[in-house]
């Protein structure tokens, strides 16, 4: 009984002993994760916010790619597979929009014979046309590609495309267009470079979370980069990420002043760029946040500037040209940015003055550039932490 009894308190014994033990291990279960969160939080706090902000087409989303390319992972083959279907449809929709323009001017234009499309590709238009209305495209194929290449190269569409500011053509149409062959293989698999140029319009919100890798070690600073959509009706989903936001990139498409909204033709881009750049600088949220204005597109605009003057512009209506060639590029280049620098010191409030701001001259696919627009950036916030740090 005795033996029983004590086998019993025995295990009555060994039993709280166990739940002794097992509390002591929820206990340091607990404190283990209340470590971890602790840490977790301590670490967040380094990590730097960064937005991507501007309007529809400023090339956001071009640069988030490339800081996919740069500090991360890049693009896997099933990545890049699936921009198959957003290269070709990009295809089949600059089609569309080239030959329906073409018809339109045909036939509200003065020189209206230009634009007529010659009798053998008739038929071919109509065709491409049908297939750039539908909801959903086919895969290219080496037939269509073979009718949208004979197409691009007729004379009529040609004509449209130099207008092409006034149709929202896409950017990548050209690169589009003179790989079509490569495209409509079989096995074709996007490159780098392809998906770098394929237009997908944001809707909702895509983060990632890098930290710029220099020489040959990591910079320490752990950056998360928010891209956001930047057409109208996607920006009211961008006040919930105002808070706490290191620095704001605001992409400028430069190259666009002579073009209007994708979501309201009788606005010019730049003037609704101009707009926007105002409103984002006077939100109280960023009175600390610093701001990096990337003048985007500089290729396309260095190629513009020489035929289109920046005063078709309202906003650079004061423009003079001086020169010619290379140093108009630059004067060109010049005056818009200080257009940009008046504007940030005109709706920056003089307690702000000394938040940070610097100006980039930037196009997005160019991969090199963008890593080195990247290092200055981080150089710069790395500079404004050990400063407000006292550290310096
Ligand atoms: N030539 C050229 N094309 C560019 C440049 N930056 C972006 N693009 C192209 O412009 C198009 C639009 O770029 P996105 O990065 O999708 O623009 P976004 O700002 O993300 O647009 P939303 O998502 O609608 O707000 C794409 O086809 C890009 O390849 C540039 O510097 N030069
Ligand atoms: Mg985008």
């Amino acid at each position: 009984m005795l033996s029983h009894l004590s086998t019993n308190m025995g295990l009555l014994c060994s039993r709280s002993r166990h739940y002794n033990e097992q509390d002591s291990e929820e206990n340091a279960q607990a404190a283990e994760i209340e470590r971890r969160i602790e840490q977790e939080t301590e670490a967040e706090k380094h990590i730097q916010k960064l937005l991507l902000l501007g309007a529809g087409e400023s090339g956001k989303s071009t640069i988030f790619k490339q800081i996919k390319l740069l500090f991360q992972t890049g693009f896997d083959e099933t990545e890049l597979k699936s921009y198959i279907p957003v290269i070709h449809a990009n295809v089949y929709q600059t089609i569309k929009v080239l030959h329906d323009g073409s018809k339109e001017l045909a036939q509200n234009d003065k020189e209206f014979s230009k634009y007529v499309l010659s009798n053998e590709n008739k038929e071919i238009g109509e065709k491409l046309s049908d297939i750039g209305g539908r909801l959903d495209y086919p895969r290219l194929t080496r037939e269509h590609a073979k009718d949208i290449e004979t197409l691009w190269k007729d004379a009529a569409i040609q004509e449209t495309y130099s207008r092409g500011n006034e149709l929202q053509v896409p950017d990548c149409t050209q690169y589009f267009m003179e790989n079509l062959q490569r495209l409509s293989d079989a096995n074709y698999i996007p490159t780098k470079e392809d998906v770098l140029y394929a237009r997908v319009r944001t809707t909702g919100v895509v983060e990632i979370q890098f930290s710029p890798v220099g020489e040959n070690k990591k910079s320490g600073e752990v950056y998360r980069l928010f891209d956001v959509g930047g057409q109208r009706n996607e920006r009211r989903k961008w006040i919930h990420l105002f808070e706490g936001v290191t620095a704001v990139i605001f992409c400028a498409a430069i190259s666009e002043y002579d073009q209007t909204l994708f979501e309201d033709e009788q606005k010019n881009r730049m003037m609704e760029t101009k707009e926007l750049f105002e409103w984002v600088l006077k939100q109280e949220c960023f009175e600390n946040t610093s701001f990096m204005l990337f003048l985007n597109k500089f290729d396309i605009f260095e190629k513009k500037v020489l035929n289109v003057p920046l005063s078709v512009c309202e906003w650079f209506n004061d423009y003079q040209p001086v020169s010619t060639g290379k140093q108009e590029i630059e004067h060109a280049y010049e005056f818009v940015k200080k257009k940009f620098e008046e504007l940030y010191f005109k709706s920056t409030a003089p307690d702000r003055v000394d938040r940070v701001f610097k100006v980039y001259r930037t196009t997005a696919l160019d991969q090199k550039l963008v890593k080195k627009t990247f290092k200055l950036v981080d150089e710069t916030l790395r500079r404004r932490n050990l400063l407000e740090a006292g550290l310096l």
